[in-house]
């Protein structure tokens, strides 16, 4: 059975805060890209880079990041993971649904670097469940939601799932 814990509405008003919150701490867009984590990464990225847009009227670049072949438990970890945008010099706000052992994250910090040297990066995610595995932590936070490991979280978005909430099961 699953009981819905975040509603469209709040959703929306936890990535809009967190869109303020990457503004101030950023001290504005300059240098600014986004880079969500497929998939669902992406979309909540996608929303980001809107309001922003909306706040300070600037196309910030949004890219997707594939981690697969970079996993540590994987057997191909051979190829490359190739961004579509310049990372170089940038701030690159990285973006997951949900933060829970780190290791995705870790994943991700490694294919970054392959395509670059950032500036900094700042991760943003929708909800951090805990049970973190390496010294890892967001800079912005949708929701915290304590979970016990053998709990799930759903994370809904509209473009896959019809609709925007977060469930915990
Ligand atoms: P996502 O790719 O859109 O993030 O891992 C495949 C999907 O299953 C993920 O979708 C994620 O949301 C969901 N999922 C639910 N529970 C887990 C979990 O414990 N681990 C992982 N890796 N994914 C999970
Ligand atoms: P980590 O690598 O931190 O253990 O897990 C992060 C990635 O795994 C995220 O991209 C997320 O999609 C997925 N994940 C891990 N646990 C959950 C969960 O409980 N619910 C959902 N939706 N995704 C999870
Ligand atoms: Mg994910």
């Amino acid at each position: 059975m699953a009981k819905e814990i975040v509603d469209a509405m709040a959703m929306q008003r936890a990535l809009t805060r967190i869109t303020y919150e990457i503004i101030e701490k950023n001290k504005g867009i300059n240098n600014l890209v986004i880079v969500g984590i497929k998939t669902r990464g992406v979309f909540i990225a996608e929303r980001i880079a809107q309001r922003l847009q909306q706040l300070e009227n600037a196309q910030i670049p949004v890219a997707q990041l594939d981690i697969s072949t970079y996993r540590d438990d994987a057997t191909d970890r051979g190829s490359k993971a190739e961004l579509d945008i310049d990372i170089d010099g940038k701030r690159v706000i990285l973006v997951d649904d949900v933060l829970y052992t780190g290791r995705t994250i870790r994943a991700a910090l490694d294919a970054l670097m392959d395509n670059g040297r950032p500036a900094v990066v700042n991760l943003a995610v929708l909800v951090d469940r805990g049970h973190r595995e390496l010294p890892i932590r967001a800079d912005f936070v949708g929701k915290n939601i304590p979970t016990a490991a053998a709990e799930r979280i759903n994370v809904n978005v509209t473009e896959i799932d019809g609709v925007d909430s977060v469930e915990i099961r």
